[in-house]
């Protein structure tokens, strides 16, 4: 339950950090649908605080004010408008809720939709929430213990306490709200810090979609082993982010022979069905949350590889991360003009994006691979190959992928594919890959940026 993405069978979704609601609109109907992403996580809807001090950084969207939909990304108006456009061109929307906290202490003001807080009061009238809907402040110090991540404060962000009734229907109220609008689901900030049966409680307030069917979740429990606090007690829930995956991702591709254990059930990880993965998100790519070495978009050619492994592979629900360019400030904001709002994506003529946005989610070996993970569903992995750093497997008799590290690749593979000639994915057709009678294929790579091959039954000839 809670694991239907409502998107008609597509198996990847992307998140445009950041991104303003009239943008996603315009990249749903004139790249995503193209592309066949079954949908686009965004940013925060809600209202949040403004800080100018640092200017506008990301992590505002992270500090409720209200429930009220109005935030840096656009209206209300704007959010429904976007919905709506995406819906018609087949893809679904799921909000990122913050439903841990509200501001953190020492701020007050007044929010992006106009509501006044002050958070050493607990006051935030644009709910209204008071003392009484808090836990009491202590700070979280020692993840070991797990009584304290759920009712202490994340770095002085004031804590709820989603045990108390009125405040799970005020949290199931917003939900609700926004499957009215048409959301399908859900990724939930913070969810490690919120008890899974109180999570559980507030999805049992939640309607079915006007379509039908319970809507989707994604839960951000950052579980790399060591603590008591485990993506498994969430997995009923819906899915739960892997996050060893991203390490994982990161080791295959310095050394390919990693790739090999790329899921480790023995490591603790989330079971396919339930994982929710990524190569890098929104906090580990500027090193917010989460351990490990992580490969992003700054590495463009690994990262390439570690996004079509993962999307060729048999492993969990893809969340693909779309980026803004960033330095060594990590707390820098989307593109901004002078008054500190967020600027439009620019689409370059080759259809790359400009203006500070990075769009990996348009990188041909990103965009492209998810119509091979679309073909390929419900396969497992098959005539698996991998030696010096060349790696090759079949999905079924559905697709067949190969990627070389150093660039060159020169073998004959049995593809477990019928026979006939097959277009490269990856270059739109410029190479063509034959396969004979009795499943082999001639698997040739000769491309140092994007060494990566998949084809795919039933893709352009
Ligand atoms: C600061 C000090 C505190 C001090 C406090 C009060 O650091 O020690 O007590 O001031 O004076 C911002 C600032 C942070 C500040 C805090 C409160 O960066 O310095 O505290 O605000 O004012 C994002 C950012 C945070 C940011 C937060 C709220 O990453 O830096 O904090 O938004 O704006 C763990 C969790 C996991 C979490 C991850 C980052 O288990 O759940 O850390 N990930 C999610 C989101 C993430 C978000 C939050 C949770 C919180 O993906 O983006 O944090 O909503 O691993
Ligand atoms: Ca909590």
């Amino acid at each position: 339950e809670y694991t239907d993405p409502h998107c008609d069978g597509k198996q990847a979704i992307v998140h445009l950090f950041e991104w303003k609601w009239s943008d996603i609109a315009n990249e749903c109907e004139q790249f995503l649908s193209q592309k066949g992403f079954c949908g686009v996580q965004i940013s925060p809807a809600n209202e949040h605080i403004i800080k100018t001090n640092p200017p506008a950084p990301w992590w505002e969207r992270y500090q409720p004010i209200s429930y009220k939909l109005d935030s840096r990304s656009g209206t209300e108006a704007e959010l429904v408008d976007m919905i709506q456009r995406c819906r018609k061109v087949g893809l679904r929307i799921y909000v990122d809720v913050v439903l841990n906290h509200m501001a953190g202490l020492g701020q007050s003001g007044v929010g992006t939709a106009g509501s006044s807080f002050n958070s050493d009061n607990y006051d935030f009238p644009g709910v209204p929430f008071t003392r009484e809907h808090f836990h009491k402040h202590c700070e979280i110090n020692n993840y070991g213990d797990a009584n304290q991540v759920r009712n202490c404060y994340l770095v002085a962000l004031t804590d709820l306490d989603q045990g108390n009734e009125y405040v799970r229907n005020k949290i199931a109220e917003f939900l609700n709200r926004l499957i009215d609008l048409g959301a399908a689901g859900f990724r939930v900030d913070a969810a490690k810090h919120m008890w899974p049966q109180d999570i559980q409680a507030i999805e049992q307030k939640l309607k079915d979609l006007p379509e039908g069917g319970r809507p989707f979740f994604a839960h951000e429990v950052i579980d790399q082993g060591g603590e008591p606090i485990t993506t498994g007690e969430y997995t009923s829930l819906g899915y739960v982010t892997e996050f060893r995956y991203c390490i994982k991702l990161g080791e295959g591709v310095h050394n390919f022979g990693n790739f090999d254990n790329a899921v480790d059930y023995g490591w603790g990880m989330t079971p396919s069905d339930h994982a929710f993965v990524f190569v890098d998100n929104h906090d580990n790519q500027r090193s917010h949350g989460g351990g490990g070495h992580i490969i992003t978009h700054k590495t463009p050619r690994d990262y390439k590889m570690a996004s079509a492994f993962m999307l060729a592979n048999d492993y969990g629900f893809v969340r693909i991360m779309s980026s803004y360019e960033f330095g060594s400030n990590t707390e820098q904001g989307p593109p901004h003009n002078g008054d500190l709002s967020t600027k439009d994506v620019r689409i370059n003529a080759d259809g790359s994006c400009g203006d500070g946005w990075v769009c990996e989610h348009r990188w041909a070996p990103i965009a492209n691979m998810v119509a091979f993970r679309n073909a390929v569903v419900g396969t497992n992995k098959g005539n698996y190959y991998n030696q010096n750093n060349q790696i090759a497997f079949s999905r079924g008799n559905k697709g067949f992928f190969a990627m070389a590290r150093d660039g060159h690749m020169d073998v004959t593979l049995q593809t477990g594919l019928p026979p006939g000639q097959y277009c490269d994915l990856i270059t739109d057709c410029a190479t063509k890959i034959t396969v004979d009678g009795s499943g082999m294929a001639h698997i040739v790579i000769n491309n140092n940026e994007e060494p990566i091959v998949a084809f795919i039954v039933g893709g352009p000839t």
